[in-house]
């Protein structure tokens, strides 16, 4: 059997478009802060927005600073040049209010596409849980209003099991890489867990996860070689994949985790099927330990699991230029690192490709370091 997850999330994005041409509705995401499960309990198909390319940050400049983080440029760029099949397909938009950027972004945006903005709290107390609750109530609502659906606590309920089962399987596929060595690459771990958040066909992706994590738990790894285990940790690492992911493999490491939101942020607590659903689906988005909350220590400890966990030799910190609040974390995460026993290095940059060779001697020379 091929395990071709970038087929399979072309032949979903086709698929998606023809559903869309036949009345389904298609809800655009920016955020691992989307309860994606309300979503698809409306019967529509949520599909995440977040930019990765450089091509599209000029048409941005008329209106975003050019020091802006270029995630949110080349997002609001697809929505100025409209050459984004899913931007355009999406009949509503989903905002919270994460970074300044991204809240300033959703103010524009709106002037392009039906936007919906989810007041998320910047802490994570108990006031902060009821008001998002709430939001996630009149979010329901929302739907319901905007795609004249409802949503039963019985499709909610299975929604949440589907979603609750595809972390499972992932999970397990992430768990694979703790051995030494790992069965799968970081970049291999990286396409599939990109190509993820574009198959919307739950029941097909489940599937093939579950054969293709059998099928690494078979491969024979007995010639294989120890390497330098590495940790991907900070902003989205979808646009900067090549020159960072692809070059710390070209140069003899691993990349063994992703404690970010192409990787472990957006997978790890499920939601209880158990009592008040929209309580419990509250109560998991506000546990994603992001830089943007005041006070996120839960992420500098999940990063010290993660080196003793997947013995990892060294933490590579990705901050994606004008980034304020992951660059501010960084020396809390420098300090995780150090206390776990790993080396640590940050990583600033961009979408272009100008920085390419400078970042491949930073990461030689971090990479020498750890031998
Ligand atoms: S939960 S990481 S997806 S906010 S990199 S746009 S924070 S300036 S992407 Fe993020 Fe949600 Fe957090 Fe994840 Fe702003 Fe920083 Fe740019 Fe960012």
């Amino acid at each position: 059997m091929k395990y071709d997850f970038i087929e399979l999330k072309k032949r979903n994005s086709l698929a998606l478009l023809d559903l869309k041409a036949k009345g389904k509705s298609i809800v655009g995401t920016f955020c691992t802060y989307s309860p994606k499960e309300l979503i698809y309990a409306a019967g529509a198909v949520p599909i995440s927005l977040c930019a990765y390319d450089e091509s599209p940050i000029n048409a941005a400049h008329a209106e975003l600073p050019r020091n802006l983080c270029p995630l949110i440029k080349a997002s609001y760029g697809y929505a100025v040049t409209k050459k984004c099949p899913y931007m355009n397909a999406s009949d509503i938009i989903i905002g919270e209010t994460t970074c300044d950027g991204k809240k300033k972004m959703y103010e524009l945006l709106a002037k392009h596409k039906e936007v919906h903005v989810l007041e998320l709290p910047n802490m994570t107390n108990k006031r902060s849980l009821e008001l998002w609750i709430d939001e996630m109530r009149d979010f329901k609502d929302y739907l319901e209003k905007h795609l004249d659906v409802k949503i039963t606590d019985e499709k909610l309920k299975e929604t949440i099991e589907i979603f609750n089962k595809e972390r499972d399987v992932l999970n397990k596929l992430m768990d694979l890489a703790k051995l030494d060595p790992s069965p799968i690459s970081g970049s291999e771990m990286h396409q599939v867990l990109f190509a993820s958040d574009f198959i919307y066909n739950k029941k097909e992706k489940i599937k093939m996860l579950c054969s293709y994590i059998e099928a690494l738990k078979q491969k024979d790894m007995s010639k294989a070689k120890h390497k330098k285990r590495i940790i991907i940790t900070g902003c989205p690492s979808g646009g900067v994949y090549e020159k960072v992911i692809k070059q710390i493999e070209g140069l003899g490491a691993d990349v063994v985790a992703f404690e970010n939101c192409t990787g472990t942020k957006n997978l790890k607590n499920n939601i209880s099927t158990q009592g008040d659903l929209i309580e419990n689906i509250a109560k998991r988005y506000l546990k994603i330990p992001c830089s943007v909350m005041y006070k996120n220590d839960a992420r500098s400890d999940v990063i010290k699991n993660f080196i003793t966990e997947y013995k990892a030799d060294g933490v590579i910190d990705i901050v994606l230029s004008g980034c304020h609040t992951y660059a501010i974390e960084t020396n809390k995460i420098k300090e995780a690192s150090k206390e776990a026993g790993a080396s640590y290095m940050s990583l600033e940059t961009d979408y272009s490709k100008q920085d390419v060779g400078q970042i491949r001697t930073r990461l030689e020379a971090f990479l020498e370091f750890l031998d």
